[in-house]
Formats: C-alpha cells, structure tokens, sequence
C-alpha cells in the first residue's frame, strides 16, 4: 500500500453567497500548511469543496430565480472556484455534495447505521437558525436571536430521523482525554469538552418540511440534515470504501472555524465511532476575523471579497499578512491601514528590498554573475537555526511564529548587509574578497528565504529563486535540505528583474 499522504481539509462552504476573507482565511492557511508539508517531502491530499444542499441554499437559490441545482453550479463556477485561484490556492481535490460520489456514499453509510440500529424517529420541536443551518437550545437564544447572527431563529416541529448522539458523551470524553491534540487550540478543546461534560442531546439527522437534500434513503418524504450530510465529505473524497481510501483517511487536519466546532467534534467524530471508522487525528478551530471590530459574515454584510484586497496587495501579500498577523486559533482584526503598515515594512522594506540591493550589486559589481562559494558561519548558523524553528512552528499550525522565524533570518542577513557596507567594499580593489564574501553570502541566504516562504508566498519566491538563477523547482526544495549551505554555484547568472513587492499607493 502507498503511505499514508497528509491529510488536510477546510469546511466545504456555502454557496448561497460569494466568498469572503473569513471563508479565505481558513483555506489559505491549509494552503500553507499543505505546501510547507509537499516541501518536507510528505505525500499531501489538500481537500476543499462546496457544501450545496439545505434550506439555505434552496432560499438562495428562490430569491435569485433559479432551481437550486442551477445557483449552485452558478456559485461554483463563477465565484468559488475563481477564488482559489484569487488566492492562489493548489488544493488537490474539490468536493461538491452534490456529486453522485458524496449523495451515493452518504446514503450507504446512513443505510448501515439504520441497519445497526444507530437510527430512530422521533418528532423535533424547537429553534433552529438557517444561517448556522442548526439547531439550537432555547437557552442559546438572545432575544429570539441567533447568537452568532443575530438573526431571529424559526421554531420548527417536525417528524424527524434522529442519531442517538447521546450514547457517545462518554467515549469521546475518553478520547478527548486520551489524545489530546484532537482539538486544538487548547480554548477550542475546553470548549468542546466542557459542552460534553454538560450531556449531549440525540440530534435530528433528517428535515422533512422542504425537499433540497439527499434523500433518506429508506424514506424519500425526507432528506438528511444538511450538517450530517456534508461533514461526510471528509470520509467520501478518499473514495471510501473503494481500495485506495486509507490511502488518505484519516484526515490529519480538519481546519475549521470556532462555529462549527462543535459539528467536527462532537458529533462528526460520534457518526464515525457508529459506524466503526477511525477518527481524524485533529480538528484545529481558527478564530473570527474580525472587521470593525465584529465577526464578518455575509448576513451583516461585512464581507470583504478577497480580490479587493488582492487587486491592491497581490495574492502573496494577501498570504502572507493574514497568516502572519493574527496568531492562528485567535480572534483578529483586519484593517487596510493594518495591511499596508506591514506591506511595506516587512515585505517591501525588508524582504523585497533584500533582494534588489543583492541583484542590484551583482548586477553591478560583478556583471549579474555569482562569486565563489563563500562560507558565513554566523549566517549560516543563523539559517540553520530559523529552518529549524519554522519547521516546528509550521508543523504546530503556528503560522505567525513559523512566519515570523524566517523573517527573524530576513532582519539578520539585512543587518549583515547593513553592516558590511559592500558599497564600501566596492571603492577598494584590495577589498575584493571581501566583496565576493558578502555578495554569495547574501544570494546563498536569499535562495534559503525563497524555499523558506515558498508555502506563504509561492508567486513571490518563484520570482526570487528565478531572479537568483537558482537551478530545478522551487516547490520541489526540501525544508531538510535548506540550510545545507553552497547550493547557487559561483557564476550563477542572476537577473535584477521587477522588485518583489512594489510601492502600493495609501489611498
Ligand atoms: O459553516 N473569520 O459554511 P460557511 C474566520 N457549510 N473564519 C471564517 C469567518 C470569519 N469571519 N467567516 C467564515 C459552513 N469563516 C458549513 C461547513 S463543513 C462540513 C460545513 C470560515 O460557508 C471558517 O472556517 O458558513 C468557518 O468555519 C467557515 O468559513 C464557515 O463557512
């Protein structure tokens, strides 16, 4: 059997509206993760899709005049699909719940579980939110609100199928206990593991007032819950139970949002012990981002389209801030003026400007051709010690510690620059040497930034490693071997090129 690849999901989204960054965050940051991981040499599954059924959509879909299967291929096409693009996303697979291989497996799971007995009806009656498509406890309820969308809940009594959550509370407290980093960040598992404590209730897994779902497959006047429905595509993208799926399940990483914790698990990793599958080995939560200091969502009509802001910064710019200025699992504030101030200190005036003066001097000094191999121990230490760190900081989902290891390296071959004067070096020919020195010195670390930030920034450092005359693919350079130092051989011919990240206007 092939080994296992690493495996890493986002939520599949809703397509009862356009993307905004909120959905982009979660999804960037399994770009990252997926790229850093292809570069320690691991096989990589990186899975996103569309969640398509439920009342939502259907409304959706009504307002706009269309049958639902027609605003979802809509959605798809021209507005999320083009935003992986946006962000330069390279997701290998992309699951639509609407394809015949999710409906076709969702109904053979629900099928064995009935048969197991993991399957009664029963009436629901009580809140439910068509925003979260959940349903909610009484006690939840703000003034007849939805708590997270303010939006004023519908009861609901129905004839419904119900899974017996309740029988679980206990094996996944023992599970919550025994593996620790199943929830992360350690707020993220507090909670679930309080809610837990606090009893479960058995949950409705069928709607029978509206017909946009997959059919109950013993019972057509109902179709299944649309949460129910799509947390199975996890499991159905491996091509379970086809050979093959344990190529990929379990899934090594389900990043979601902190709102739909409690879905991946509690009640996700439950549907799987019933049906005697493995559990994903974690379930990391990332926090709100927050505009005007509220969470944005597309029913305050807060939502900012990633293009806006990657029409003015670029999609590696975009990256890079995101990841770099909230810490991964917290709540954090976007803002322009935040954007910009990071914009240009950090990727203009420190990366960016790195590299035009080292081209810029290799152009000048030495006709665009490298040095010798020249060795730099304090750099090179330096290197060695920042991969190190940001390995370990990208493989803990620490993004902004991963970030900030290797811009910590940027800031020091900066200051070597600074230091060394090589301009200086240049008005004395008995100085030459010292000149070579510094030139190969700051290109051999420049090279290392390139294969460092590729997963942040992969458009960027492609123009950096070419711009270098660096040889072979850049995605294909392993974190293990970045620090070994020597790598561009003396006459490289390197090329000054556009700057990496021009001067964006304030306005
Ligand atoms: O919940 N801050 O889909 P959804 C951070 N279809 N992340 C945000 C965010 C914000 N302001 N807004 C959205 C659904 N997100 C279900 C998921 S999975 C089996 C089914 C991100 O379109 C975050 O990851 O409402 C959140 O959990 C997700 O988008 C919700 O997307």
């Amino acid at each position: 059997m092939t080994e296992k690849a690493f495996y890493v999901t986002t939520p599949i989204y809703y397509v009862n509206d356009v993307p905004h960054i909120g959905h982009a965050y979660t999804t960037v940051a399994g770009d990252v993760l997926t790229r850093w991981h292809r570069q320690r040499g691991e096989r990589v599954w990186f899975l996103t899709g569309t969640d398509e059924h439920g009342e939502k959509i259907l409304t959706a879909a009504a307002e706009h005049g269309m049958t639902p299967r027609q605003w979802t291929d809509h959605m798809v096409n021209t507005a999320w699909l083009p935003a992986l693009q946006t962000i330069d996303v390279a997701n290998d697979d992309f699951i639509r719940t609407t394809e015949a291989r999710h409906e076709e497996r969702v109904r053979d799971f629900w099928l064995a579980l009935r048969e197991k007995g993991e399957v009664y009806s029963g009436t629901y009656t009580g809140p439910y939110c068509v925003a979260c498509e959940e349903f909610k406890q009484p006690s939840e309820i703000v003034d007849g609100n939805c708590p997270i969308h303010g939006r004023p809940v519908k009861e609901i009594s129905e004839e419904n199928y119900f899974f017996p959550l309740s029988k679980y509370a206990d094996a996944l407290l023992a599970h919550y206990e025994a593996s620790p980093a199943f929830v992360e960040p350690e707020s993220a598992r507090n909670e679930v593991v309080s809610f837990v404590r606090g009893g479960l209730q058995d949950i409705s897994m069928s709607r029978s007032s509206f017909d946009w779902g997959i059919k109950v497959p013993w019972d057509d006047k109902h179709v299944i819950y649309v949460w129910i429905d799509a947390l199975q595509n996890y499991l159905n993208a491996t091509g379970w139970p086809e050979p093959g799926w344990e190529e990929r399940w379990p899934a090594d990483v389900h990043l979601v949002g902190k709102d739909i914790l409690r879905f991946h698990a509690v009640i996700w990793p439950a549907m799987l012990m019933a049906a005697g599958l493995p559990l994903p080995r974690k379930v990391f939560a990332n926090g709100w981002l927050l505009v005007g200091g509220e969470k944005m969502s597309k029913t305050k009509l807060t939502g900012i389209a990633p293009s806006v802001i990657t029409d003015v910064f670029g999609s590696d710019a975009y990256r890079y801030y995101f990841m770099r200025a909230i810490p991964f699992g917290q709540d954090g504030s976007f803002s322009w003026e935040d954007m910009h101030a990071r914009y240009k200190s950090e990727l203009s005036d420190q990366l960016g400007n790195l590299a035009s003066r080292l081209l810029a001097m290799v152009e000048r000094y030495r006709d665009g051709l490298l040095p010798p191999v020249a060795s730099e121990p304090a750099l090179e230490s330096a290197l060695a010690t920042a991969a190190a760190e940001a390995d370990e900081r990208f493989c803990a989902l620490d993004f902004q510690g991963g970030i900030g290891a290797v811009m910590g390296f940027v800031r020091a071959v900066n200051n070597y620059v600074t230091e060394n004067e090589p301009w200086q070096l240049a008005k004395d020919p008995a100085r030459s040497g010292d000149l070579d020195r510094v030139l190969y010195a700051t290109a051999e670390s420049l090279r290392a930034v390139a294969v460092l930030f590729n997963a942040v920034m992969p458009k960027a450092c492609a123009a950096l490693w070419s711009a270098l005359g660096a040889e072979g693919d850049l995605a294909a350079q392993r974190v293990a071997d970045v620090a070994r130092w020597g790598q561009l051989p003396a006459g490289t011919k390197v090329a000054k090129g556009d700057g990496l990240f021009p001067r964006v206007e304030t306005e």
